[in-house]
Protein backbone atom coordinates (compact mmCIF):
# COMPACT_ATOMS: atom_id res chain seq x y z
CA UNK A 1 0.00 0.00 0.00
CA UNK A 2 2.77 2.43 0.58
CA UNK A 3 4.33 1.80 -1.70
CA UNK A 4 2.31 2.30 -4.59
CA UNK A 5 0.70 5.78 -2.79
CA UNK A 6 4.76 6.94 -3.09
CA UNK A 7 4.56 5.20 -6.51
CA UNK A 8 1.40 7.48 -7.52
CA UNK A 9 1.97 10.14 -5.61
CA UNK A 10 5.99 10.88 -6.11
CA UNK A 11 7.50 13.17 -2.88
CA UNK A 12 6.99 16.82 -4.86
CA UNK A 13 10.40 19.12 -4.36
CA UNK A 14 9.73 22.68 -4.89
CA UNK A 15 12.43 25.14 -5.87
CA UNK A 16 11.24 28.99 -5.12
CA UNK A 17 9.04 29.54 -2.46
CA UNK A 18 7.73 32.71 -3.44
CA UNK A 19 4.03 33.59 -4.23
CA UNK A 20 3.99 30.41 -6.61
CA UNK A 21 6.05 27.91 -5.32
CA UNK A 22 4.05 28.64 -1.60
CA UNK A 23 0.94 27.93 -3.26
CA UNK A 24 1.86 24.69 -5.23
CA UNK A 25 3.55 23.58 -2.37
CA UNK A 26 -0.18 23.90 -0.53
CA UNK A 27 -1.86 22.78 -3.40
CA UNK A 28 -0.31 19.18 -3.85
CA UNK A 29 -0.21 19.01 -0.18
CA UNK A 30 -3.76 19.21 -0.35
CA UNK A 31 -3.81 16.45 -2.75
CA UNK A 32 -2.18 14.26 -0.61
CA UNK A 33 1.59 14.28 -2.28
CA UNK A 34 4.84 14.67 0.05
CA UNK A 35 6.28 18.04 -0.48
CA UNK A 36 9.50 19.37 0.65
CA UNK A 37 10.82 22.74 -0.34
CA UNK A 38 14.26 23.13 -1.00
CA UNK A 39 15.38 26.44 0.88
CA UNK A 40 18.58 28.20 0.24
CA UNK A 41 18.69 29.10 3.83
CA UNK A 42 20.32 25.95 4.46
CA UNK A 43 17.62 25.25 7.17
CA UNK A 44 16.50 21.24 7.16
CA UNK A 45 13.38 21.79 9.24
CA UNK A 46 9.98 22.54 8.62
CA UNK A 47 8.17 25.47 7.41
CA UNK A 48 4.59 27.50 8.02
CA UNK A 49 2.56 28.78 5.01
CA UNK A 50 -0.74 30.72 5.66
CA UNK A 51 -2.83 31.33 2.61
CA UNK A 52 -5.53 33.81 1.95
CA UNK A 53 -8.24 34.11 0.10
CA UNK A 54 -11.92 34.22 -1.30
CA UNK A 55 -12.29 30.61 -0.41
CA UNK A 56 -10.56 31.05 3.28
CA UNK A 57 -7.54 30.51 5.17
CA UNK A 58 -5.28 27.28 5.31
CA UNK A 59 -2.19 27.31 7.59
CA UNK A 60 0.29 24.78 6.37
CA UNK A 61 3.65 22.75 7.52
CA UNK A 62 5.81 21.94 5.27
CA UNK A 63 9.05 20.26 5.43
CA UNK A 64 12.04 22.18 4.20
CA UNK A 65 15.55 21.17 3.14
CA UNK A 66 18.63 22.78 1.80
CA UNK A 67 19.62 22.09 -1.85
CA UNK A 68 22.95 20.04 -0.80
CA UNK A 69 20.52 17.58 0.87
CA UNK A 70 21.35 13.94 0.47
CA UNK A 71 17.56 12.55 -0.75
CA UNK A 72 17.45 12.01 -4.13
CA UNK A 73 14.76 14.15 -6.12
CA UNK A 74 11.64 12.20 -8.09
CA UNK A 75 9.37 15.14 -9.45
CA UNK A 76 10.91 18.89 -9.26
CA UNK A 77 8.59 21.83 -9.11
CA UNK A 78 10.75 24.24 -10.31
CA UNK A 79 8.75 27.68 -9.21
CA UNK A 80 11.90 30.46 -9.14
CA UNK A 81 11.86 33.51 -11.05
CA UNK A 82 13.21 32.86 -14.47
CA UNK A 83 16.41 34.17 -14.28
CA UNK A 84 17.04 31.87 -11.71
CA UNK A 85 15.91 28.65 -13.22
CA UNK A 86 18.99 27.06 -14.31
CA UNK A 87 20.92 28.06 -11.06
CA UNK A 88 18.20 26.82 -9.10
CA UNK A 89 18.40 23.09 -11.06
CA UNK A 90 22.16 23.18 -11.21
CA UNK A 91 22.39 23.64 -7.21
CA UNK A 92 20.05 20.12 -7.00
CA UNK A 93 21.27 18.31 -10.41
CA UNK A 94 23.09 15.83 -8.14
CA UNK A 95 20.36 14.54 -6.45
CA UNK A 96 18.48 13.98 -9.50
CA UNK A 97 17.99 10.62 -10.83
CA UNK A 98 17.62 9.11 -14.73
CA UNK A 99 13.78 9.32 -13.69
CA UNK A 100 13.41 12.10 -12.01
CA UNK A 101 10.88 14.71 -13.92
CA UNK A 102 10.91 18.23 -13.26
CA UNK A 103 7.99 20.91 -14.07
CA UNK A 104 9.08 24.56 -14.58
CA UNK A 105 5.99 26.56 -13.33
CA UNK A 106 7.95 30.27 -14.00
CA UNK A 107 7.13 32.80 -16.67
CA UNK A 108 8.76 33.64 -19.64
CA UNK A 109 10.80 31.65 -22.22
CA UNK A 110 14.38 30.84 -23.38
CA UNK A 111 15.09 28.41 -20.27
CA UNK A 112 13.42 25.73 -21.13
CA UNK A 113 15.32 24.70 -24.74
CA UNK A 114 18.35 25.09 -22.04
CA UNK A 115 16.60 22.62 -19.48
CA UNK A 116 15.60 20.01 -21.88
CA UNK A 117 19.01 19.73 -23.49
CA UNK A 118 20.45 18.53 -20.15
CA UNK A 119 17.00 16.64 -19.11
CA UNK A 120 15.86 15.45 -22.40
CA UNK A 121 12.41 13.80 -22.55
CA UNK A 122 11.73 14.95 -18.69
CA UNK A 123 11.00 18.64 -18.78
CA UNK A 124 7.13 19.20 -18.35
CA UNK A 125 6.77 22.82 -18.85
CA UNK A 126 3.61 24.81 -17.28
CA UNK A 127 1.98 28.00 -17.39
CA UNK A 128 -0.15 29.25 -14.65
CA UNK A 129 -2.46 32.62 -14.41
CA UNK A 130 -3.21 31.87 -10.91
CA UNK A 131 -3.25 35.36 -9.29
CA UNK A 132 -1.15 35.18 -5.82
CA UNK A 133 1.13 37.17 -3.88
CA UNK A 134 3.62 36.83 -1.38
CA UNK A 135 2.76 39.03 1.04
CA UNK A 136 5.38 37.89 4.03
CA UNK A 137 7.77 35.04 3.69
CA UNK A 138 4.82 32.59 5.40
CA UNK A 139 1.37 34.61 3.56
CA UNK A 140 0.38 33.80 0.22
CA UNK A 141 -2.35 36.32 -0.47
CA UNK A 142 -4.80 34.49 -3.65
CA UNK A 143 -6.60 36.74 -5.73
CA UNK A 144 -7.49 33.80 -7.88
CA UNK A 145 -7.19 30.08 -8.62
CA UNK A 146 -6.85 30.71 -12.51
CA UNK A 147 -5.87 27.86 -15.08
CA UNK A 148 -2.94 26.22 -14.89
CA UNK A 149 -1.82 24.06 -17.96
CA UNK A 150 1.12 21.24 -18.16
CA UNK A 151 2.54 19.48 -20.95
CA UNK A 152 5.64 17.77 -22.01
CA UNK A 153 8.07 19.93 -23.36
CA UNK A 154 9.05 18.32 -26.25
CA UNK A 155 5.76 17.52 -27.34
CA UNK A 156 4.55 14.18 -27.80
CA UNK A 157 3.47 11.78 -25.27
CA UNK A 158 0.97 10.55 -21.99
CA UNK A 159 0.87 12.54 -19.13
CA UNK A 160 2.58 10.87 -15.88
CA UNK A 161 0.40 8.75 -13.78
CA UNK A 162 0.17 10.98 -11.40
CA UNK A 163 -1.50 14.21 -13.12
CA UNK A 164 -4.50 12.07 -13.07
CA UNK A 165 -4.60 12.95 -9.55
CA UNK A 166 -4.66 17.21 -10.33
CA UNK A 167 -8.02 16.52 -11.73
CA UNK A 168 -9.64 16.33 -8.30
CA UNK A 169 -8.19 19.43 -7.39
CA UNK A 170 -10.78 22.36 -6.75
CA UNK A 171 -8.48 24.28 -8.74
CA UNK A 172 -8.43 23.56 -12.97
CA UNK A 173 -5.09 21.73 -14.38
CA UNK A 174 -5.22 21.01 -17.68
CA UNK A 175 -3.03 18.82 -19.90
CA UNK A 176 -1.69 20.10 -23.36
CA UNK A 177 -0.06 18.56 -26.22
CA UNK A 178 1.06 21.53 -27.76
CA UNK A 179 2.62 23.60 -24.60
CA UNK A 180 4.69 25.49 -26.51
CA UNK A 181 2.11 27.49 -28.23
CA UNK A 182 0.42 28.00 -24.55
CA UNK A 183 3.61 29.16 -23.32
CA UNK A 184 4.18 31.67 -25.81
CA UNK A 185 0.12 32.64 -25.73
CA UNK A 186 0.84 33.72 -22.27
CA UNK A 187 4.16 35.31 -23.04
CA UNK A 188 2.49 37.61 -25.46
CA UNK A 189 0.29 38.89 -23.07
CA UNK A 190 3.18 39.72 -20.52
CA UNK A 191 5.27 41.17 -23.25
CA UNK A 192 2.63 44.12 -23.18
CA UNK A 193 1.37 44.25 -19.90
CA UNK A 194 4.19 43.74 -17.51
CA UNK A 195 6.32 46.26 -18.91
CA UNK A 196 3.93 48.95 -19.74
CA UNK A 197 2.53 48.66 -15.80
CA UNK A 198 5.99 48.41 -14.50
CA UNK A 199 7.68 51.31 -15.93
CA UNK A 200 4.24 53.22 -15.86
CA UNK A 201 4.04 51.96 -12.40
CA UNK A 202 -0.14 51.06 -12.40
CA UNK A 203 -2.32 48.55 -11.97
CA UNK A 204 -2.78 46.28 -14.66
CA UNK A 205 -6.39 47.82 -15.73
CA UNK A 206 -4.94 51.40 -15.80
CA UNK A 207 -4.05 50.18 -19.50
CA UNK A 208 -7.76 50.55 -20.43
CA UNK A 209 -8.11 54.13 -19.34
CA UNK A 210 -8.14 56.39 -22.18
CA UNK A 211 -5.14 57.91 -20.83
CA UNK A 212 -3.17 54.72 -21.92
CA UNK A 213 -5.15 53.33 -24.92
CA UNK A 214 -2.96 55.15 -27.25
CA UNK A 215 0.25 53.41 -25.34
CA UNK A 216 -1.80 49.32 -25.04
CA UNK A 217 -2.95 49.67 -28.89
CA UNK A 218 0.51 50.48 -29.74
CA UNK A 219 2.34 47.91 -28.04
CA UNK A 220 -0.16 45.38 -29.53
CA UNK A 221 0.21 46.61 -32.85
CA UNK A 222 4.04 45.94 -32.96
CA UNK A 223 3.97 42.35 -30.98
CA UNK A 224 1.04 41.46 -33.35
CA UNK A 225 3.03 42.33 -36.34
CA UNK A 226 6.24 40.22 -34.76
CA UNK A 227 3.91 37.08 -33.89
CA UNK A 228 3.14 37.19 -37.51
CA UNK A 229 6.40 37.69 -38.92
CA UNK A 230 7.72 34.81 -36.61
CA UNK A 231 5.09 32.65 -38.06
CA UNK A 232 2.42 32.58 -35.23
CA UNK A 233 -0.53 34.12 -37.34
CA UNK A 234 -2.88 32.42 -34.56
CA UNK A 235 -1.53 33.46 -31.32
CA UNK A 236 -1.18 37.09 -33.22
CA UNK A 237 -4.91 37.14 -34.41
CA UNK A 238 -6.14 36.51 -30.70
CA UNK A 239 -3.52 38.88 -28.55
CA UNK A 240 -5.55 42.03 -28.61
CA UNK A 241 -8.74 40.41 -27.52
CA UNK A 242 -7.13 38.15 -24.75
CA UNK A 243 -5.39 41.26 -23.55
CA UNK A 244 -8.50 43.46 -23.19
CA UNK A 245 -9.92 39.83 -21.16
CA UNK A 246 -6.78 39.69 -18.81
CA UNK A 247 -6.65 42.69 -18.21
CA UNK A 248 -10.23 43.99 -17.44
CA UNK A 249 -10.43 40.63 -15.43
CA UNK A 250 -6.96 41.12 -13.49
CA UNK A 251 -7.99 45.33 -13.23
CA UNK A 252 -6.71 45.83 -9.59
CA UNK A 253 -3.78 43.38 -9.92
CA UNK A 254 -0.43 44.58 -9.87
CA UNK A 255 1.92 42.70 -12.25
CA UNK A 256 4.28 41.07 -11.39
CA UNK A 257 7.08 42.55 -12.92
CA UNK A 258 5.92 46.08 -11.58
CA UNK A 259 6.27 44.48 -8.14
CA UNK A 260 9.70 42.90 -8.60
CA UNK A 261 10.37 46.64 -9.45
CA UNK A 262 9.03 48.22 -6.46
CA UNK A 263 10.41 45.95 -4.30
CA UNK A 264 13.51 46.90 -6.34
CA UNK A 265 14.49 42.94 -7.30
CA UNK A 266 15.43 42.09 -10.84
CA UNK A 267 13.06 41.96 -13.63
CA UNK A 268 11.99 39.61 -15.53
CA UNK A 269 12.12 41.09 -19.05
CA UNK A 270 14.97 39.22 -20.57
CA UNK A 271 12.99 35.71 -20.67
CA UNK A 272 9.94 38.40 -21.39
CA UNK A 273 10.30 41.06 -23.89
CA UNK A 274 14.26 39.51 -24.21
CA UNK A 275 12.76 36.57 -26.00
CA UNK A 276 9.99 38.31 -28.10
CA UNK A 277 12.41 40.59 -29.29
CA UNK A 278 15.89 38.56 -29.67
CA UNK A 279 14.67 35.19 -30.25
CA UNK A 280 11.86 34.88 -31.36
CA UNK A 281 11.63 33.51 -35.04
CA UNK A 282 15.27 33.34 -34.98
CA UNK A 283 14.62 31.29 -37.66
CA UNK A 284 13.37 33.62 -39.90
CA UNK A 285 15.72 35.32 -42.22
CA UNK A 286 13.99 38.33 -43.35
CA UNK A 287 13.93 41.57 -41.25
CA UNK A 288 11.44 41.19 -38.16
CA UNK A 289 8.81 44.40 -38.14
CA UNK A 290 9.93 47.50 -36.29
CA UNK A 291 8.58 47.84 -32.81
CA UNK A 292 10.02 50.88 -31.48
CA UNK A 293 7.82 51.30 -28.66
CA UNK A 294 8.65 47.63 -27.25
CA UNK A 295 12.83 48.02 -28.18
CA UNK A 296 12.15 51.01 -25.94
CA UNK A 297 10.55 49.20 -23.09
CA UNK A 298 13.41 46.47 -23.03
CA UNK A 299 16.06 49.16 -23.19
CA UNK A 300 14.43 51.04 -20.14
CA UNK A 301 13.99 47.80 -18.00
CA UNK A 302 17.90 47.04 -19.08
CA UNK A 303 18.97 49.56 -17.38
CA UNK A 304 19.77 49.39 -13.74
CA UNK A 305 17.97 52.59 -11.79
CA UNK A 306 14.36 52.80 -12.22
CA UNK A 307 13.26 54.59 -15.58
CA UNK A 308 9.03 56.94 -15.41
O1 LIG B 1 0.92 37.00 -15.55
C1 LIG B 1 0.79 38.13 -15.18
C2 LIG B 1 1.88 38.70 -14.37
O2 LIG B 1 1.66 39.64 -13.63
O3 LIG B 1 3.01 38.19 -14.48
C3 LIG B 1 -0.40 38.94 -15.64
C4 LIG B 1 -1.22 38.14 -16.62
C5 LIG B 1 0.05 40.20 -16.30
C6 LIG B 1 -1.34 39.28 -14.51
O4 LIG B 1 -0.89 40.28 -13.69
Amino acid sequence: MQSSQTSLRPHCHILGAGAIGGLFAARLVNLGFPVTLIDKSGDNGERSLRLAGAEGELELTIASESPDASKPIELLWVATKSHAVLNAVADVQDRLTPGSVIVTLGNGMGYHELLARQFPRRVIAGSTTAGVTAATPELRLVAGQGETRLGWWHGEGEPPGWFGLLGAAKWSCNWESNIRARLLQKLALNGVINPATALLDIANGALLEPGYRDTLETATAELTARLNWAGYPEIAAALADQLNRVLADTATNSSSMRIDRQQGRITEHEAILGYLLDQMGEANSTQPPPAPLLESWLMALRRPEPVR
